[in-house]
C-alpha cells in the first residue's frame, strides 16, 4: 500500500499551531496547545496526516483474517463491542487475500513481521479504512488500544446521543520498550472485591500494562482460599487495617480473575509473602510459629515484626502446599514470594530461607520473583529480583547481584513508582516515607541508569505498587494511581529518546475527560492544564 502522508515524526512531541497566513500576523499562540493526538504511553513513530479522515458508522464493518486464530475473533469482537451501538456488533471474518473492503476495519496478524515482536502492531487510518497488523493478537489488543485513544471521548459514553466517532488520518508503527509493564495491588492491606480488581484491570490495559502483581498476603490478612490448609483465608482473611471485615479470593474467583486479565493480555503475577510480612498467617496456623502458638491478629501499620519459622521442616512443606496450589491455578511463569523488611532473622538465615523458598516455586514449574533483599541470596538466573529500595541519591538494595548473575531486575524505585507515596503535603491519602511524588516525579526518571551494574539487557521493566495502608475503598486505590500510573506506562513503552515532560503533561491533559467518562477518580494534579 502507498502512503501519502505529509511527514515523519520520530517522536509524539507534535502540538497543533496555530496556522499562519502569509502577510497576517498569526494570533498569539495558545497558551496550551492542543496535541494531535494525545495517545498514552506515546508510540514509537507517528506519521499525521489530519483530523476527522475516517467516519465510523453502521456502514462501517470490523473484519479480521480468516486464517487467524480464535484469539483474533476475540479481539475482533471486543473492539466492536468498543465501537457499538455506532458501529454494529458483529465481526466477518476475511481471507488474508481478501483487499480491505472499503469503509472497513481490518484486524489482521503477519507472522513475519518479526519487529512487531509479542506485543508491537502497525496501524494505518486513511479516508477508506483502518488497518491493524500484528505479529500477535497481544499486539492487536495494544493496537485496539490506540485506536480507543484517538477516537473522541464520547467512545467511553456508548449511550450518548448523535456522537460522531472518528478518526485521524494517521500511521502509527508501534512496539514497547519493556516486557514487563506491572502495577501491583495490595489487596492484603485493605481488600478490594473481585469487580473492584476488574476495574483496575481496565484501567490497565487502557494503558498497555501487561503484569498485575496481587499482594495477596501480608501481617494483616491472608487473601486467598488455599484448599490443603483452609484456616489461612477463613481465619486470617477476616481483617484489615484498622479492622474491617477483610475478605478473600475463592480459587474459582481468583481464577476468574487470571481469566479477565489474560483476556487483556495481562498476566497475573501472584504474591504469597514469606518469611515476614506473615502474621496473618501465622495467625492461622500456629504450626507456622516457632513456638507452636498462634499470634493475635494483627491490624496495625507496623512493619518487620514477623516471620515465619525458618528452622521448621513443616513450614516448608505448608509453603509446598501453598506453592503447588498457587501455581495450579496460576497460568502466568511467575510466583513472588515477597522477602522484604524481615528484622526477625538473621540474614544467613534470611538467605537460606529464600533458597529454600526458591526451590520450592521452581519444583512447582515457576520462575520465582522476590524483592530487592533477596538478590545475595544464592539464586538460579531465572528468578527475578524487584528493586524496591530507592530514594533520591541513594539506592540501597542489592540488585546488581542478581544482574550480575545474568538475572533480571523489576525497576520499582520507591521515590519514583511508589503509587501509595502523597503528590505533595497536602494529600489527605498515602505516606510519604520515600518522598513526596508529583506527576512529574513519576515521569521524569531512567530505569537504564537509575542503578549502579543494572543497566538495560537486565532489566526486565518497571512496575508501580500501590500500597494500601492508607486506601479503604476502590476511590481511594484510584485517587494515587491515577494519573501516576500513566506516567509509568509511558517509562515502561516509549521509547527513552521520545519522552518530554512537556509532551506528556499536554498529551496527559486530554486525558481528563477520558477518565472522568470511565468514572475514574483521578488527582487534578496543578501541573497538568486539564481539559474539561
Ligand atoms: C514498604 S515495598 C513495603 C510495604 C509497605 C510499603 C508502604 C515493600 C517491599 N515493602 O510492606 O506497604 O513500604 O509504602
Amino acid at each position: 500500500m502507498k502512503l501519502a502522508f505529509p511527514r515523519l515524526l520520530g517522536t509524539a512531541t507534535l502540538l497543533a499551531c496555530a496556522p499562519s497566513r502569509q502577510g497576517v500576523p498569526s494570533p498569539a499562540p495558545e497558551p496550551h496547545p492542543r496535541p494531535v493526538q494525545s495517545v498514552i504511553p506515546a508510540p514509537a513513530s507517528v506519521q499525521f496526516g489530519g483530523h476527522e479522515a475516517f467516519v465510523l458508522s453502521d456502514s462501517t464493518a470490523v473484519v479480521y483474517t480468516a486464517s487467524a486464530t480464535d484469539d483474533v475473533a476475540r479481539v475482533a469482537d471486543y473492539l466492536a463491542g468498543m465501537l457499538a451501538p455506532t458501529v454494529l456488533r458483529t465481526t466477518r471474518p476475511l481471507a488474508t487475500s481478501d483487499p480491505t473492503p472499503r469503509g472497513a476495519v481490518r484486524l489482521a496478524i503477519d507472522a513475519q513481521a518479526t519487529s512487531f515482536g509479542d506485543e508491537g502492531y502497525a496501524l494505518t487510518v486513511t479516508r477508506d479504512s483502518v488497518v491493524l497488523t500484528a505479529r500477535e493478537p497481544a499486539g492487536l489488543f495494544h493496537g485496539v488500544q490506540t485506536i480507543r485513544q484517538l477516537l473522541p471521548v464520547s467512545v467511553e459514553h456508548p449511550a450518548a446521543m448523535q456522537r460522531r466517532l472518528s478518526l485521524p488520518s494517521i500511521r502509527i508503527v508501534d512496539t514497547p520498550r519493556f516486557a514487563w509493564r506491572g502495577a501491583m495491588l495490595d489487596v492484603s492491606r485493605h481488600f478490594l472485591d473481585v469487580d473492584d480488581v476488574k476495574r483496575f484491570i481496565d484501567g490497565m490495559a487502557l494503558y498497555k500494562f501487561n503484569r498485575l502483581h496481587l499482594h495477596l498476603s501480608d501481617d494483616q490478612g491472608w487473601r486467598l482460599e488455599i484448599k490443603s490448609w483452609p484456616a489461612l483465608a477463613a481465619l486470617g482473611g477476616r481483617s484489615e487495617v484498622g479492622g474491617g471485615v477483610g475478605g478473600s479470593y475463592t480459587q474459582a474467583q481468583y481464577s476468574d480473575l487470571v481469566a479477565y486479565a489474560r483476556d487483556r493480555y495481562i498476566t497475573v503475577v501472584p504474591e504469597i509473602e514469606m518469611p515476614g510480612h506473615s502474621n496473618a498467617a501465622l495467625s492461622a496456623i500456629p504450626a507456622l510459629n516457632c513456638d507452636g502458638i498462634a499470634t493475635a491478629p494483627y491490624t496495625g501499620t507496623n512493619v518487620g515484626f514477623s516471620t515465619l519459622c525458618a528452622s521448621s521442616d513443616t513450614v516448608f512443606s505448608i509453603l509446598n502446599d501453598i506453592i503447588r496450589e498457587v501455581a495450579a491455578i496460576t497460568p502466568g511463569e511467575f510466583i513472588h514470594i515477597g522477602g522484604d523488611e524481615v528484622e526477625k532473622l538473621g540474614h544467613a538465615q534470611f538467605l537460606r530461607f529464600v533458597e529454600r523458598a526458591e526451590k520450592i516455586v521452581r519444583a512447582n514449574g515457576k520462575r520465582m520473583i522476590g524483592w530487592g533483599e533477596i538478590a545475595p541470596a544464592t539464586l538460579d538466573a531465572s528468578s527475578v529480583v524487584q528493586h524496591w529500595r530507592y530514594s533520591e541519591g541513594k539506592s540501597a538494595d542489592s540488585s546488581f547481584l542478581h544482574a550480575a548473575r545474568g538475572g533480571m531486575i523489576i525497576a520499582s524505585p520507591g521515590a519514583r513508582t511508589y503509587l501509595d507515596m502523597k503528590y505533595d503535603s497536602t494529600t489527605v491519602l498515602g505516606l510519604r516515607w520515600a518522598g513526596l511524588i508529583g506527576i512529574r516525579d513519576a515521569y521524569e526518571w531512567e530505569p537504564s541508569t537509575l542503578l549502579t551494574g543494572v543497566s538495560e539487557r537486565s532489566l526486565f521493566g518497571v512496575e508501580a505498587p500501590l500500597w494500601s495502608e492508607t486506601l479503604e475503598k476502590r476511590g481511594d486505590f484510584e485517587f494515587m494511581a491515577y494519573p501516576r500510573l500513566l506516567a509509568i506506562a509511558e517509562i515502561g513503552w516509549t521509547p527513552r529518546v521520545q519522552r518530554r515532560w512537556d509532551d506528556f503533561r499536554m498529551r496527559l491533559a486530554e486525558h481528563g475527560p477520558r477518565l472522568q467518562a470511565l468514572g475514574v477518580n483521578f488527582y487534578r494534579a496543578p501541573e497538568v492544564p486539564w481539559r474539561r
